[in-house]
């Protein structure tokens, strides 16, 4: 669009009418190249929450969102092969640290961006932060790298992704316009198709310990998410689940990192095994990499009982900083896990006072 005026697409969304793309984007360029206001975008944040975006909104704000910054960029010879996953949060949802390596086993490739903790719940890279030396920060020619050898790297956003995302957010946060499902759909999906995959499964949490407490605003999240999703080219699919109690038995960083290890070496709780198997079946179903979920849930199976998955969070640590020789001890056979992970001691008195080793 040549020359916008801001106040007047303010003034459009204020009045209940639909943005046009072009409108959209101009808005949105215009959050990130700083020529709008920050109270221009608090006020369009409080129109677009107060009226909410249409699908068509929602998927052009998505895409206006991802096009603000870089995108990342893979060899030709990958197309239809890049893979990821997205959870909306939860107490001791690991599931992203067994299922990243789970996939690369299964033979696609997952350039997988997490981020930290959101209010109670912990963040990926919390959790793989507390592996000495695990370095999350690195460049798109290194990740281009670990994901050729490995076929998964865990790592963090850059500036340059999705910039009008940050600045929005920052926004959102304090003009009480967070919890609206457009925005947080453009917020989620703009930073995964930035990463330019070709499927994404989705984790929506509903219950007590999630984000959404109710279901049926999940199910609406999920829906939009997902048509966002397909709506920029991304084969994409939704699990409602539950978090209503922890997932697995672990909750804390380092505790997450051990109950991921054991899960991979195929003594994790049901629980959490049964979550990862079901998200990466959707998964490589919805990708064309199996004839059906049924069939994606056995590949992710026999990945962890027959150790490839294990290998492979193995290799992605060493690519990710760790000592190799930390590495190889923390994912042996009868390893103690707390040797290699931080605060053994303090961690291993706690779980021999709850007796919660037991129960592996
Ligand atoms: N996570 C995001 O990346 N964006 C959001 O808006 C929310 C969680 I809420």
């Amino acid at each position: 669009m040549s020359s916008v005026s801001f106040p007047a697409l303010i003034t459009k969304k204020r009045n209940k009418e639909e943005l046009s793309r072009d409108e959209i984007e101009a808005f949105v360029n215009g959050i990130a190249n700083n020529s709008v206001q920050d109270s221009q975008i608090g006020a369009m944040l409080m129109a677009m929450y107060l009226n909410d975006l249409t699908m068509r909104e929602t998927t052009d704000l998505t895409r206006a969102m991802m096009n603000s910054g870089d995108t990342l960029s893979w060899p030709e010879e990958w197309k239809g092969n890049l893979v990821d996953k997205h959870s909306t949060g939860g107490v001791g949802d690991k599931v992203s640290l067994i299922l990243a390596p789970a996939l690369a086993a299964c033979g696609v490739k997952v350039p997988m961006i997490s981020g930290r903790g959101l209010e109670h719940t912990g963040g990926t890279l919390d959790k793989l932060e507390s592996i000495p030396g695990f370095q999350v920060s690195v460049t798109s020619e290194k990740m281009l790298d670990i994901i050729e050898t490995v076929g998964c790297c865990i790592v963090g956003q850059t500036k340059k992704l999705c910039p009008a995302d940050s600045k929005m957010y920052a926004i959102r946060d304090v003009t009480a316009t967070v919890d609206n499902l457009g925005l947080i759909t453009g917020s989620i999906i703009s930073k995964k198709a930035a990463e330019k995959i070709d499927a994404l499964v989705l984790d929506v949490k509903f219950g007590n310990g999630a984000f959404l407490k109710d279901i049926d605003t999940a199910r609406k999240l999920a829906r939009m998410m997902v048509g966002s999703g397909n709506g920029l080219g991304i084969n994409t699919v939704s699990l409602l689940t539950s978090m209503n109690s922890p997932l697995g038995k672990m909750v804390g960083n380092a505790l997450e990192v051990a109950e991921t290890v054991w899960t991979l070496q195929g003594n994790g709780p049901d629980d959490l095994l049964n979550l990862v198997i079901e998200l990466g079946g959707e998964l490589l179903s919805v990708a064309g990499k199996a004839p059906s979920s049924e069939e994606g849930r056995r590949m992710v199976k026999d990945t962890i009982s027959d150790g490839t998955a294990l290998a492979r969070f193995c290799h992605m640590a060493k690519a990710q900083g760790v000592d190799p020789a930390k590495a190889d001890a923390l994912c042996a056979p009868d390893t103690d896990v707390f040797s290699v992970l931080p605060r053994a001691g303090a961690i291993k008195e706690l779980l021999s006072r709850n007796r919660l080793c037991d129960r592996y």
